[in-house]
């Protein structure tokens, strides 16, 4: 599959309660759904190597990693972790986190393309899920 392009989010499901069960207080879950709410997303894509920005009003991030090798990212409250993309399936990354220091529920995102040509991303803290659809812009 091929993940590149620029995308615009059409529906968001639960990012507060991703949030809530990482720990983050009310004011900044307010601050984050907020700015979260209208992200910008660019993905470039080269066989299995992958370079995501995502940018926000109050945050911008950018990762680069090859599926099926470990690399450096934050989580979604920006916590440093250890990464470990798979494909899942033929069109679905799942993604694995480990925290760098300290402890908090297990953490992990999936990036999936549809045949209708959507991107599903979920994100998951412990028994928390978050599902955003993304459609090409
Ligand atoms: C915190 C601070 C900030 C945020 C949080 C805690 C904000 C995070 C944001 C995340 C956006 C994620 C998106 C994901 C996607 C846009 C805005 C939560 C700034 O302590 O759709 O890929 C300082």
């Amino acid at each position: 599959p091929d993940f590149s392009g620029k995308w615009k989010m059409k529906s968001s499901e639960n990012f507060e309660g991703l949030l809530k069960e990482l720990g983050v207080n009310v004011f900044l879950r307010k601050i984050a759904a907020t700015a979260a709410s209208s992200p910008a997303v660019e993905i470039t894509q080269q066989d299995e190597s992958l370079s995501i920005k995502t940018s926000t009003s109050v945050r911008t991030t950018h990762v680069s990693f090859t599926v099926g090798q470990s690399f450096n990212e934050t989580t979604v409250d920006g916590r440093p972790c250890t990464s470990f993309p798979n494909w899942e399936t033929d069109s679905k990354i799942s993604c694995e986190q480990t925290l760098q220091k300290g402890d908090g529920p297990k953490t992990a995102w999936t990036r999936e393309l549809t045949n209708d040509g959507e991107l599903i991303l979920t994100m998951t803290a412990g028994d928390v899920v978050c599902t955003r659809v993304y459609e090409r812009e």
